[in-house]
C-alpha cells in the first residue's frame, strides 16, 4: 500500500541514489530506483560539487519512485551553499577537498583556543570543517551578501519545499554547533568573524518540513520529512546491532569508526586523540573518528584509468600480508590526485617496501585501513569506557570481504558486515516512524533491521602480536 512507501535520497561523495523503502511491522526493504555519479568539477582553480547535476539526479529519482508517503534527504557533511535574500544560490558549493582551507585550521584554532573549540563543539579537527571553510571564504563578495547558509541536504530540501532550516545531525558537523546546549554556537561564530544570522533555525530528525512544491510535479506532492541528514547519522540508525556493546564502521568514501553514546566525551584525552562527538538521531552521540577510508582505493582505481574492482581485490587477497603499511590518516592523502604515487612515497619515507603493482598497492591500502580501524575501535573504547564485543561494518565497504576479514583480524573481534545501504535504511526508518508505520526507539528500529536485513559474519583469525607489530610500524 502507498502508506508504507518512503523515498530516500542519499548523496554520497562517490554516488547519489534514490531508493524506495517499504516499512511496517516485520517489513523493511529497499529498491533502488535511480543511481547517478557524483563527479566533482575543478574549474577556475577551485574544486566544486556539481550541485545541479545532483539536484537533477534527486528529482529524476523522485519522479521514478512513484507515489510515496514522504521523502527524506541525506548527504555528506560540512559543505554548504549560500543563498541571497531572494533565495537564489550564490556560486557553486565548494568541495571539502578543495585547497582553500590549507593552513586555515591551524591559524584559527590557535586564535580561538583548541580547548575552547572542543569544549563547545566536541568536534574533531578536520581541515575542512565548515568553520574553516567559512574562515577561508571570509571577505569574499558571495559571503558578504549571503542571507542564508544551507548545508547540502538542507539546500536540496529548500529546493524541494521552499522551507529554510538546518537539521541537527548535520549542523553538528560544522564546528559551529554547541553539542551540550544543542544550539548554534553563536558566541563562537562571532569570535570567528562569522555572522550568526546566516544560520537558519535548527530542526530535529523526524520532524515534518512541508509538502514538495507542486511545480516540481511529483505524484501526490508528498511531505518532506527531516531525517538524520548527515549520511553518517542515518547510517548509524541503520546499523543492525543489538544492545550497546558494538562499534560501527560506516565504510564508504570515509570510514567513520566509533560507538554510540548518550552523552559527549569532552576530556582532554579525547581531544588529543581527535575523536568527534557528532549529534545523532534521538539525541544520541556519534563518538567516532574519521579514517581516510575507501577514498584511497577509489582514487587509486581512478589513477589507474579504471579497473575491475572484484578482480583487483582477489589479486590483493593473494598478496602477502603486512608487506607495507602506511598511516591512512596522513593528510597527504586528502586531496584528489595520484594516490598510488603518494602511497609509494609514504612507504619510502617510512622505510617500508614500496608496492610495485596495483595488487600490492591495494593490499597495502587494505592492511593499513584495517590497522586504522583497529586503532580507532580500541581508542573509542578506552576514551568512552564503552566495552565493545562486535564490530558492525555498513556501507559499500561491507561488500569488500577482504577488508571485512582484515578488520575482524585486526580488531580481534567478530565483524558483522551489512547492510550496504544502511544510510538509505536509516533515512527510511526515521520517515516511517514519523508516519506511524513503525514505532519505537533506535533499539526497536534496529530490531526490525536484524529481522529483515542480511549480514555476513567474519570471525577474527591470526594473532594479536602480528597486528600489534604492524600497528607499531604504521604509527612510525
Ligand atoms: P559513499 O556513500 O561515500 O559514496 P558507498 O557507501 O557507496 O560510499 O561506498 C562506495 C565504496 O564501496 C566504493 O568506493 C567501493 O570501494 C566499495 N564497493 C562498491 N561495490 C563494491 C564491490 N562489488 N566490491 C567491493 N567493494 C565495493
Ligand atoms: C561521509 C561524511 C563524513 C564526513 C565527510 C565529509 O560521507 O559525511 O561523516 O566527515 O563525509
Amino acid at each position: 500500500a502507498v502508506s508504507t512507501r518512503f523515498a530516500a535520497a542519499d548523496l554520497g561523495a562517490s554516488s547519489g541514489r534514490v531508493m524506495v523503502g517499504r516499512a511496517g511491522p516485520g517489513v523493511l526493504d529497499l529498491t533502488e530506483v535511480h543511481r547517478f555519479a557524483n563527479e566533482s568539477v575543478r574549474l577556475a582553480g577551485t574544486l566544486h560539487w556539481d550541485i545541479l547535476a545532483l539536484a537533477r539526479g534527486v528529482l529524476d529519482g523522485l519522479r521514478a519512485a512513484g507515489p510515496v508517503t514522504s521523502v527524506g534527504v541525506d548527504s555528506w557533511a560540512v559543505d554548504y551553499g549560500l543563498l541571497d535574500a531572494s533565495g537564489a544560490l550564490l556560486g557553486n558549493p565548494v568541495h571539502y577537498r578543495d585547497a582553500r582551507t590549507d593552513g586555515v585550521a591551524e591559524r584559527l584554532a590557535t586564535r580561538l583556543g583548541p580547548e575552547r573549540l572542543y569544549a563547545t563543539t566536541g568536534l574533531q579537527q578536520l581541515s575542512f570543517n565548515t568553520l574553516y571553510q567559512l574562515a577561508a571564504a571570509s571577505g569574499t563578495p558571495q559571503l558578504d551578501v549571503a542571507r542564508w547558509l544551507l548545508l547540502i541536504p538542507d539546500l536540496l530540501v529548500y529546493w524541494l519545499t521552499g522551507e529554510i532550516g538546518a537539521e541537527v545531525t548535520n549542523a553538528s558537523t560544522t564546528q559551529l554547533y554547541d553539542v551540550r546546549r544543542r544550539a548554534w554556537a553563536t558566541d563562537l561564530m562571532a569570535d570567528a568573524g562569522i555572522r550568526p544570522e546566516l544560520f537558519p533555525p535548527l530542526r530535529e530528525a523526524g520532524s515534518r518540513i512541508g509538502p514538495v512544491l507542486p511545480a516540481l510535479g511529483l505524484p501526490g506532492a508528498p511531505d518532506v520529512v527531516a531525517v538524520g541528514s548527515h549520511d553518517t547519522a542515518s547510517a548509524v540508525v541503520g546499523v543492525p546491532a543489538s544492545g550497546q556493546h558494538f562499534a560501527y564502521i560506516s565504510c564508504g568514501t570515509w570510514s567513520l569508526v566509533g560507538v554510540e553514546l548518550d552523552a559527549p566525551v569532552l576530556t582532554e584525552a579525547s581531544r588529543r586523540a581527535n575523536f568527534t562527538n557528532e549529534s545523532g538521531v534521538d539525541g544520541s552521540i556519534r563518538y567516532l573518528r574519521n579514517v581516510m577510508g575507501l577514498w584511497l582505493l577509489q582514487e587509486s582505481v581512478r589513477a589507474w584509468g579504471g579497473a575491475d574492482l572484484p578482480d583487483l581485490l582477489r589479486r590483493a587477497a593473494a598478496e602477502p600480508a603486512f608487506r607495507s603499511v602506511v598511516d591512512p590518516d596522513d593528510p597527504a592523502f586528502l586531496p584528489p590526485g595520484d594516490i598510488p604515487a603518494r602511497v609509494a612515497q609514504a612507504c619510502r619515507r617510512a622505510g617500508e617496501p614500496v608496492p610495485t603493482t596495483p595488487a600490492a598497492t591495494v593490499r597495502c591500502i587494505l592492511d593499513s585501513l584495517a590497522l586504522a580501524h583497529r586503532r580507532a575501535v580500541r581508542q573509542a573504547q578506552q576514551l568512552s569506557g564503552r566495552h565493545v564485543d562486535t564490530v558492525h561494518v555498513v556501507g559499500g565497504g561491507a561488500r569488500n570481504s577482504l577488508l571485512c576479514q582484515l578488520t575482524a583480524d585486526a580488531c580481534g573481534l567478530p565483524v558483522l558486515a551489512g547492510p550496504v545501504e544502511a544510510t538509505a535504511l536509516g533515512n527510511v526508518l526515521v520517515q516511517a516512524r514519523t508516519a506511524g508505520a513503525v514505532g519505537g526507539d533506535l533499539a526497536a528500529l534496529r530490531a526490525l533491521l536484524r529481522e529483515t536485513q542480511h549480514v555476513v559474519r567474519y570471525e577474527p583469525r591470526g594473532t594479536e602480536a602480528a597486528w600489534r607489530a604492524a600497528e607499531d610500524r604504521m604509527a612510525g
